[in-house]
Formats: structure tokens, sequence, C-alpha cells
């Protein structure tokens, strides 16, 4: 799917937008003293279907501007989205353009860059045709790139929107401003008499200031191109775009900033052009021209949120109440994991001499968890390691079911996935940590108290003597929390996927501690006490894990 085919290009054109180098006249921006401080404004246009021929129809410019929504509204943007298919102020239409980025009158009330200061961020995104014409720029014939609006009418520049003159007004207004455009770069002669609605012309465009960047999809005169074999259905540069941002690295303040994201981009686009089958010379080549001293920050790599939450906990059989604070990281793409904070403290490790079904190897002796942490609430869920990871080889499938059929060095690698996009140093619990947490100040085999039994935990009572009742939950995982939680707010730590910690098992360093039981074990192997192992290459069908991170 090409989104333009160039055709023939004027000896005009030369190279666009690298013609000469004049200073931009310094405009002093008008700087209302109520206007609001630090806005994010983002202008997102897409236009599939044209009512003019000659253009054709795109598929998919509509939906890069609606992905991008979602991250830049992630971000903390204000998104105001002119789609070829919505309807009244929303159709992307020139009148509707011209009203929120040109119409400076006081009647028109969608005029967005009117109170906008110079500590505002403004980005501007185009998706769909386009054309470059030669027009008079300050009575200088000059080649400039125009976004076509639906209405557009080809060579007939007044019912356009010029690339140029959303620069000039941005530079005028002063906010940190990004402008990505979509759009085909075809000469095309101008209609008879039609050669106004340019402003800026190409040298100041070269000479943008501080805090201005433009961004094409490809270099001059190369085609772009929208494919339905990337990430669902794109243009390549959107989805180089989003693609630039889902894998950034953020910086030390968790964001991902825009300057970090331009090597990534052409990374992305080129790839992704390859993967379509374009051949290499015409491999898109995204061109960019900005200077931007401030970083733009286009989102959070993450978003975190500390609350105290209200849970039930059974002990002994009595159900009570407590609270415990949980950490809630949500990563984007609607992925989220919660952490419940655990204090640091002294507790008996091991079984008693006298626990029923204890074994040799739970020597008990004090020992001291000598800083708070936060604890995975859950057990890691297939949807959490999919969206890491990019694949799920768990044999039950369910994005709420713990992920299994990981190995040890799986949930390494989640980890270390985990730790390149939020800044904390995530890692599997210790042995310690792992008993600590699940016993939860008790001493009783289990955290429930001195018995389990259906209802508490996923796991498998054909042994049970009493009651000898069948528990259907028994063959299988179960969503993550749907058993009550321990008296510390953390939920599965007996049964469901038994657990991989940091620790080796064995002093020849051959397997890994395993804790908690499974939905294959008897209540015996459940206890807190309970030591399992297992390789770090064995993946099955009942070991997951969960994960940690020190509290700062
Ligand atoms: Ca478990």
């Amino acid at each position: 799917m090409l989104r333009i085919i160039l055709g023939v290009i004027g000896l005009s054109s030369g190279i666009l937008l690298l013609e000469g180098l004049r200073p931009v006249p310094i405009v002093v921006a008008q700087v209302k003293k109520d206007a609001p401080k630090g806005r994010k404004i983002a202008v997102l246009v897409g236009v599939n279907q044209y009512t003019n021929r000659p253009y054709e129809n795109l598929r998919y410019a509509e939906r890069d501007m609606e992905r991008l929504k979602e991250v830049l509204e992630w971000g903390g943007f204000e998104v105001v989205m002119l789609l070829g298919s919505a309807k009244g102020n929303d159709e992307a239409t020139q009148k509707n353009i011209n009203d929120l980025l040109f119409d400076k009158s006081e009647k028109n009330k969608r005029y967005l860059l009117r109170d906008v200061t110079e500590n505002d961020t403004v980005l501007i995104a185009l998706s769909g045709q386009g054309e470059q014409i030669q027009v008079k720029v300050g009575g200088k014939e000059t080649e400039v790139p125009f976004f076509c609006p639906k209405n557009a009418e080809t060579g007939n520049p007044s019912t356009l929107i010029s690339i140029n003159s959303i620069l000039e007004a941005l530079d005028q207004k002063k906010p940190t401003s990004l402008v990505l455009v979509d759009a085909c770069r075809k000469f095309v002669k101008p209609v008879e008499g039609k050669k106004s609605g340019a402003s800026m012309d190409r040298a100041k465009v070269q000479s943008l200031r501080d805090g201005i960047g433009v961004m094409f999809a490809s270099s001059d005169r190369q085609e772009t191109v929208e494919s339905t074999n990337v990430g669902g259905g794109h243009g390549l540069f959107f989805y180089g775009v989003l693609e630039a941002i889902k894998s950034a690295t953020p910086n030390k303040q968790g964001q991902i900033v825009w300057e970090q994201l331009v090597p990534q981009i052409r990374t992305k686009v080129s790839e992704a052009s390859e993967y379509v089958g374009v051949a290499e010379r015409d491999r898109q080549r995204p061109q960019y021209i900005g200077n931007f001293s401030k970083d733009i920050v286009i989102c959070a790599a993450t978003k975190e949120t500390i609350k105290m939450v209200d849970f039930e906990y059974v002990t002994e059989g009595k159900k009570l109440k407590s609270k415990c604070e949980v950490m809630e990281i949500d990563y984007g793409g609607g992925i989220k994991m919660e952490f419940v904070k655990i204090k640091k403290g002294k507790f008996m490790m091991g079984s008693p001499k006298e626990e029923k079904d204890r074994d040799e190897n739970e020597t008990q002796k004090e020992v001291e968890i000598k800083a708070d942490f936060w604890m995975g609430r859950y057990e890691v869920t297939q949807a959490q390691y999919k969206a890491m990871m990019g694949e799920n080889l768990s044999r039950f499938k369910g994005d709420k079911l713990p992920v299994e059929k990981v190995s040890f060095e799986n949930a390494k690698q989640f980890c270390d996935k985990l730790n390149e996009k939020v800044n904390k140093k995530f890692s599997l619990p210790s042995e310690a940590q792992w008993e600590y947490a699940c016993r939860a100040g008790t001493k009783t085999p289990f955290h429930f108290g001195t018995t389990m039994s259906s209802g508490l935990a996923n796991y498998n009572d054909m042994f049970q003597s009493e009651p000898k009742k069948k528990n259907k939950t028994q063959v299988r995982t179960t969503d993550v929390g749907s058993f009550p939680a321990n008296p510390w707010g953390l939920f599965d730590m007996h049964g469901n996927v038994i657990e991989w910690c940091t620790d080796w098992y064995d002093a020849d360093k051959k397997q890994i501690v395993v804790r908690g039981g499974s939905w294959v074990h008897n209540p015996d192997y459940c206890r807190s006490a309970k030591r399992g192992y297992n390789f770090p290459l064995a993946r099955v069908h009942d070991i997951g894990f969960r994960v940690c991170f020190p509290v700062d």
C-alpha cells in the first residue's frame, strides 16, 4: 500500500528545506499573566477518505492518530483529534484545522494557540495525503510542503494546510513545538492563479529556533508507505514513532523524551520498510529538522500510585480485615502490576520439629530481613509476561492466569526487561524474603493456620482425609487473587503456581529453590516452610514466579 508514488519532481524542488541559511527573526511572544503554565497540547489530524480525486484513499492514517492519541493522553497531553471520518467540529476539513491553528479572530472559540506560552508544549501530527507546491512567499517563488485536509483540491494551496505556516504559527507563540508529518511530498503544479497560501519559506524552516522541530515521514523524493503488516495496520512512519516510544529506555526521571526517540524512529521505519518489502534504495528515511535544548517529554515510561488497600484474610477459619500499602505500576497499554510494601524484620525461618509432614531441610533459624521491600501482590500474570517478553508459552491460557512453563532464566529475563523499562531494581525474591512475606508474622504451617482446606488456595486436595470434597480448582491454574490474601495482603502464596526464588538449593548450584506449592500439590507441599527445587532451565506447567524490589 503506497501512500504516495512520487511523480516527476520539478527541477526547482531540490532537496526540500535545505536551501540557504538565514537567521529567524525573533518574535517576542505575548505572555498572558493568567495563562496556564506548562500545558501539553496535541492536535492530531488523520484522513483516510478524500472527497476529491486524484487523492487516493488510505486505510491507516486515522488509525495512526488514534493510537498516537492513547500514548499522548497517557503522557498528559490534552489531545484534539480531527479525523476524515468524524463529523462536525471534529471532521478533518481545512476550516476545522484553520480554526484550531490559524484563525485568531475573537469569534473563533476553537483557536488553540491563543493562550499558549513558552512554558507550554504543542505537538501536531498529521497523517494523510500531501503535496509540494511552488508558491510565492515574500515575493519569492518557493516550494513548500502541504498537508491535504479531507476536502483538499489538488494544486490549490488555498484548500490545503501549509506545513511551513504551522511552523510559523508555532514559532510566533514560542511553545516547545513538534510537528510530525506522514504525508506525500509529491510535486504538484499549482492551479493557475493559486499561488498564495504559505508563509514561512524554507530558509526559515531550516534555521528553526531552539525548541521547535519537524519530522517528515520520508526524505524528499521518497515514497511513504502504509501496510497491514505492521502493528495491525499503520503508516510506516507512525508505526515507527509508536514502536520507538514503546521500546524507549526512559531517562533518570522515568520519562520518554523526544530527541532520544529520533534515531530509534529512523531505525524502526527502516526496519518496517524492509519488512514490508520496499527495495533498499526506496526505503523511507524520515527527515528531521529540530533543535531542542530542553527535552519534550512525550510520556512517562510508567505511572506509579501508592495507596492503602483494604483486604480480607483468613486465620484458623476466621475472616479478618486489614489494610496494606500497595504500589501500582502502570506500564501503559492496560498493563499494571501491584506490589505490597513489606516491612523489614526478624522471623523464624523453617519449621519447628513437631510440624506435621516437615522435611529435614527445614531447619529452623532466626533470619533478619534488613530492608523494607515491595513484593508482587500476585504471581506474574500471562498478560504482564506477554507484554514484556512478547510471548506466552503457558500451558493454560488466560490473561489473568499466572504465567507458567517459564524457567528460572525466563523469570530473570523478565526482571531485566522490567528494569529497562522502569527505574527500579526488580528481582525474584530471595528464599528468605519469600518465606518472610508468606508467613506474614504467622508461625503455623500455613498463613491460614494449622490446616489448609478447599476455598483457601488452589492446591490439590485429593490427598486430604477430611473433608474429602473434591476441589474443583485442583486440575489447573486459577486467575491470580481468586483466594483470600495472607495477613499482609499477598495472594496465592500457597498454591496456584509454585514460585522461583533467587537462591540455589544445593551446594553444587544445580537447582534453584521454588516455594509455596501449586495446583498440582497436596497441602504438605504448600506449607510456608516447604522447600522445593528445580533446574534453572526447567519449564514446568506449575512453576511461575512473582517479583520484588527494594523500597528506595
Ligand atoms: Ca503461588
